[in-house]
C-alpha cells in the first residue's frame, strides 16, 4: 500500500465512522476531518481513491453524440480530417471541454488544447487522442481517448481537485493522415508534408487553415521536452488480443513505425479489342503482380511486420481500354525501422524485375507522413499497470500494431498508452465497438495514472 492509498483509506468516511467515539478519538476525528478538508485535494482525492471514478454513462453519451458528426449509413463515421463533419465534431468537443472547466485554444497546427492550471510551476501532463476518422471508420478509434480525457478533466473539476502540474487535454489534428498534429508538436511537420493530399482532398496545409491553424507559424505549435512532464493516450486496441483473452487493459510497450509510398506504374492505354495480348503494356496487370510480390516479400520472414496495398486507381478506367497508368499505395509497418527499410528494398527489387517483364516503368514516391517506431516509457508503463491493478482490473503488456500520436510524443515526453478491448478486434470499420464498461475502465486507469504522475512525478528514467 502506498502512502497515499493508506492516507485515503485512513481518512475515508468509513474509517472515521467505524472509529469508536471516545473523547480522544472524537478530537482525532475532528482533527482528521480538518486535515482531510485541508489536504483533501493533495492526498486522498489525488490518489484516485475508490471514491473518485469516471461517469461511464456520460462517456458513452458523449461517444454516441460525437458519432452523429459524419455518420454513415453503415453505423460508423466518415469524419475525415478537415471535412465539415470534422469541423462540426471539434466544435462539439470544444463545448465539452469548456463544460469540464478547460480553457480551450487551437494551436497553429490546428490541435485543440484544453488547459487546466496547476498549483505549482511544473511541466504539463498532457493526455488525449484524435477525433478524425478514416473514410468509412468507426465510432471509437481516437474518440474513446478524447472522451476519456475530457471525462478525467470533468471529474477533477466536479470534485474540486487541483493538481500540482498543469493538465492539457489534447485532440490531435489529422491523426489518420499521418499523425499531423503530433508531428507539428515535435517540430517535424514542414515542407513536403504540408503538400500531401489528405483524405478530405485538401492538402494538409489547406486543411490546417480550415481548422483555424496557421501553417506559416507551425513553430509555435512545437513543444519542448522541458515543457512536458508526461503524455498519456487512452485508445481502443484495434486488435483482438484483449478481447480474445478477456483482459481489461493493455499496457502498451511500443508502437509500430509506419511508412507510406505512392507507387506509379506506367503502361500504354490502347484499344482493348484490337490490341493482341502479346502487344500490350498493361499497367494494371503489372500492378497485380506487384501486389502479389509485396505480399510474398512481407511474409517471407518471421515477425509481426505487415505490408498493405490499400488504394489503387487505374486510368483511363474503362472496360474497353487497356489500363495505361496505375497509382497505388504501399504501406509497411514494424517495430523496427531497419526491418521496414530492408523489406522495402526487397520490394523495389521485385518491382525492377516486374517492370522489365511487362515493359511498364514503376516508380516509388515516399510520402512524408512517416511514423517512427517508439517504445513507451518504462516508468509510465509501471504507473499504468499499478493503476489497473489497484482498480482490480486484469492487464497485460503488449505492442501496438496501429499507429498513434503517442509515438511522436514519445520523442519529447515520457509517454504511455492504455488500451481497452475492441470487440472482435475490428477497427477502421463501422463495426468497430467497445463496451461502455471497458471505456470507463480505461478512463479510470487514465484518471489514476494522471493523478499518480502528478503526485509523485516519474522518478529517474532508467
Ligand atoms: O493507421 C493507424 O494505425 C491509425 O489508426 N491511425
Ligand atoms: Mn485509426
Ligand atoms: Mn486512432
Amino acid at each position: 500500500m502506498t502512502r497515499t492509498d493508506y492516507f485515503s483509506m485512513k481518512f475515508s468516511p468509513i474509517f472515521l465512522t467505524s472509529t469508536s467515539i471516545s473523547a480522544t478519538s472524537l478530537t482525532w476525528a475532528v482533527l482528521c476531518l480538518a486535515i482531510t478538508t485541508f489536504l483533501g485535494t493533495s492526498f486522498a482525492a489525488q490518489a484516485g481513491g475508490p471514491e473518485l471514478k469516471v461517469n461511464a454513462e456520460r462517456i458513452e453519451q458523449h461517444i454516441l453524440a460525437l458519432a452523429e458528426f459524419g455518420k454513415n449509413p453503415e453505423g460508423g463515421v466518415s469524419r475525415v480530417a478537415f471535412s465539415e463533419a470534422d469541423i462540426a465534431g471539434r466544435k462539439y468537443i470544444i463545448g465539452l471541454m469548456e463544460t469540464a472547466g478547460l480553457k480551450v485554444r487551437v494551436d497553429t497546427a490546428g490541435n485543440l488544447i484544453g488547459r487546466r492550471g496547476g498549483t505549482e510551476n511544473l511541466p504539463v501532463i498532457m493526455f488525449g487522442s484524435h477525433s478524425d476518422s478514416v473514410p468509412g471508420g468507426g465510432n471509437y478509434d481516437g474518440d474513446v481517448g478524447v472522451m476519456g480525457a475530457i471525462e478525467v478533466a470533468q471529474v477533477l473539476n466536479e470534485n474540486g481537485i487541483n493538481t500540482r502540474h498543469p493538465l492539457e487535454v489534447v485532440v490531435f489534428v489529422d491523426e489518420e493522415g499521418g499523425l499531423v498534429g503530433s508531428r507539428a508538436m515535435t517540430g517535424e511537420l514542414s515542407g513536403p508534408a504540408l503538400g500531401v493530399i489528405s483524405h478530405s482532398g485538401l492538402t494538409i496545409e489547406e486543411g490546417i487553415r480550415v481548422l483555424g491553424g496557421n501553417p506559416e507559424r507551425l513553430d509555435e505549435a512545437r513543444r519542448e521536452p522541458d515543457e512536458l512532464a508526461a503524455f498519456v493516450e487512452l485508445h481502443i486496441e484495434q486488435g483482438a488480443i484483449l478481447d480474445d483473452g478477456d483482459i481489461d487493459i493493455g499496457v502498451v510497450e511500443g508502437i509500430v513505425g509506419i511508412q507510406w509510398w505512392d507507387v506509379t506504374i506506367e503502361g500504354s492505354a490502347n484499344h482493348a479489342g484490337t490490341t493482341p495480348m502479346h502487344k500490350r503494356n498493361d499497367a494494371l496487370l503489372a500492378a497485380a503482380e506487384l501486389i502479389q510480390a509485396i505480399n510474398q516479400v512481407i511474409t517471407s520472414e518471421p515477425g509481426t511486420q505487415v505490408g498493405t496495398v490499400g488504394r489503387i486507381s487505374a486510368t483511363p478506367g474503362a472496360p474497353n481500354v487497356i489500363p495505361g497508368k496505375v497509382v497505388m499505395s504501399l504501406e509497411i509497418r514494424d517495430l523496427s525501422a531497419e526491418k521496414i527499410t530492408r523489406l522495402y528494398r526487397q520490394i523495389r527489387a521485385e518491382a525492377a524485375s516486374i517492370e522489365k517483364r511487362y515493359k511498364t516503368p514503376i516508380s516509388f514516391q515516399h510520402l512524408d507522413v512517416d511514423a517512427v517506431p517508439a517504445p513507451t516509457d518504462k516508468r509510465v508503463r509501471a504507473i499504468i499497470a499499478g493503476a489497473a491493478e489497484s482498480l482490480g482490473l486484469s492487464y497485460i503488456a503488449m505492442p501496438s500494431g496501429a499507429g498513434h500520436d503517442a509515438q511522436d510524443m514519445a520523442q519529447i515526453a515520457p509517454t504511455g498508452m492504455i488500451f481497452v478491448p475492441s470487440v472482435g478486434g475490428i477497427s477502421h470499420s463501422p463495426r468497430e465497438f467497445t463496451y461502455p464498461r471497458d471505456m470507463a475502465n480505461g478512463a479510470n486507469v487514465l484518471l489514476k495514472t494522471i493523478l499518480r504522475i502528478d503526485e509523485s512525478g516519474l522518478g529517474k528514467s532508467s
